[in-house]
């Protein structure tokens, strides 16, 4: 190109700017059905057009196509891993467990993906909600939806929670249509769709306190109670007095991140708690794909506790990732950096391995871990480490027979009351009669899945059983999400102070057992 072109080309670029974003593709005419979705789509480089300048939007759009924008949407930035260019986006999106390994092959990365599918990716990395309303909704639909029978039951519920909240709807006839494809405009017009229903649209980062408010000093506070150790099977505080925290955890911090506030935690703080966790997903869109924006959101929320006198659990919350030698580079440099950076200071607890899961056990998986991070951690800080267990931290029982032999350990065990009973409990006692201090960094008063319930009855045996031995807890979740286990109501603001009706039963319940 001559020069002069270049600069003609550079003008008219930048006055096609100005005159915002309307004719970017020639076969995109301004005021069709797709337009603004397309344009947005593409203004914010998550689907481009072709080498030709078109975007043709009745194309039809790829697995590996479609599945790379849901991941760029939710800010996962995956490195190449393989022959196809999108292979670090469909090894993302397989280990955040959007698709299962019978549903996409790699020969198949470049067909062009099914609704069923669609559907799925979607719900899956944006978390579309799973209200009481779209159970009702499944028999509404169950009939309304022609063809129903045809949709493999794996798919049904997404489909209907699909249509629930106006992300798609069946063509002209009524059907659905499982197997056919998309075109390009509907993708982009459903992932739009989805990433404003969705719990998480984007990473949040948590609001910063502009001045950060100095420390009143709370009951059972660290003004009061200093530094932890453990002791026997207890916590103790500066004194070596037995001490109980008890508290909320955060949601996903990538998604809900605006509840880790000073002014949120304050609020919990009022009702009584000393302790707030503040839990940071290494998958599911968390540390693993936005390292820095994660972690500051977290450093953002510690601070926010620490501002509150309280104590405060860094979880590095893995969950899709089921074993925690899979990212134990990355927990390794993470725990370096935070333990550096809070060494001295008293509220910090650091949790080393949310839930570890999956076909792998405490001796080989979990305890190499521990013993490759705990001494990373020492060589900063001798703080309490919480250290987890498979099947998501309650193999407690493996963990006592062949212990760690370090000092200010201790090792969580995890429970939702409709799922976890009295076998749990016992196996609680067992650990604690091996001499293996427990504390409780995780628990619900729904089913495991977050949701169900509540289950009052089964949630407070557990908390007498826990008040009786002085162990401590942390709640799932301080968040407004339309689920039985978060504590507020949807739509409460993290910041207003809460009132009776903003607390959703579990809240209720929680809130009232935290002094
Ligand atoms: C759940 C959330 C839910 C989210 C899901 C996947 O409640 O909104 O969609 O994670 O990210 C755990 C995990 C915790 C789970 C929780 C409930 O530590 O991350 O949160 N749970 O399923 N272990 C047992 C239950």
């Amino acid at each position: 190109m001559k020069k002069s072109a270049r600069i003609t080309a550079a003008l008219l670029a930048a006055c096609m700017a100005l005159l915002g974003a309307a004719f970017t593709f020639p076969d995109v005419r301004p005021g069709e059905w797709y337009t603004e979705n397309i344009e947005a789509m593409a203004s914010s480089g998550l689907l481009n057009g072709y080498e030709d300048g078109s975007f043709r939007p009745g194309g039809t759009i790829t697995y590996a196509e479609f599945i790379s924008v849901a991941a760029r949407c939710v800010g996962a930035d995956a490195p190449q891993s393989g022959s196809h260019w999108a292979s670090g986006y469909m090894k993302r999106a397989y280990e955040s467990g959007w698709y299962d390994y019978d549903e996409i092959y790699e020969a198949d990365f470049d067909k062009p993906i099914t609704r069923q599918m669609a559907v799925k990716i979607v719900d899956l990395a944006f978390d579309i909600p799973q209200n009481e309303q779209a159970n009702n909704a499944y028999y509404k639909y169950m009939t309304s939806i022609k063809d129903f029978n045809d949709i493999p039951g794996r798919y049904g519920y997404l489909v209907v929670r699909a249509y629930n909240n106006g992300i798609l709807t069946g063509d002209e006839n009524g059907n659905f249509n499982p197997l056919s494809n998309l075109t390009r405009a509907e993708a982009c017009a459903i992932i739009m769709r989805a990433r404003g229903k969705g719990a998480a649209p984007f990473p949040q980062a948590a609001p910063t306190n502009t001045e950060p408010p100095k420390a009143a000093a709370i009951s059972g506070g660290v003004s009061q109670n200093g530094k932890l150790s453990v002791s026997g099977v207890d916590l103790v505080n500066q004194n070596g007095e037995p001490i109980v925290l008890r508290g909320m955890s955060s949601h996903g911090i990538q998604w809900y991140g605006n509840f880790t506030s000073y002014n949120a935690i304050k609020n919990t703080a009022d009702f009584g708690a000393n302790l707030f966790r503040v839990a940071m997903y290494t998958g599911e869109g968390g540390y693993l794909s936005n390292p820095d924006s994660v972690k500051s959101a977290a450093y953002a929320a510690v601070d926010s506790a620490v501002s509150n006198d309280m104590y405060v659990i860094l979880d590095w919350h893995i969950l899709s990732d089921g074993d925690p030698m899979a990212h134990v580079s990355e927990a390794a440099e993470f725990f370096a950096e935070a333990s550096k950076k809070y060494a001295g200071v008293p509220n910090v607890i650091f949790e080393i391995c949310n839930e570890p899961n999956g076909n792998i056990s405490w001796s080989g998986n979990v305890k190499p871990y521990a013993e490759t991070i705990i001494p990373i951690i020492r060589q900063n800080s001798d703080a309490v480490i919480l250290v987890g267990s498979p099947t998501w931290s309650q193999d407690i029982d493996k963990v006592a027979d062949d212990p760690l032999s370090f000092l200010n350990i201790m090792y969580t065990c995890h429970f939702y009351a409709g799922t976890h009973g009295a076998w749990l409990r016992d196996r609680v006692d067992y650990a604690r009669s091996k001499g293996a201090p427990i504390f409780i960094s995780e628990w619900g008063t729904s089913a495991a899945n977050g949701s169900g319930g509540v289950f009052l009855s089964d949630a407070a045996e557990w908390l007498d059983f826990l008040a009786q031995r002085n162990i401590s807890w942390a709640n799932w979740s301080l968040c407004d999400k339309g689920e039985t286990s978060a504590a507020l109501n949807p739509g409460t603001s993290p910041d207003g102070a809460w009132s009776d009706a903003d607390l959703s039963e579990s809240g209720k319940f929680v809130f009232s057992r935290l002094r």
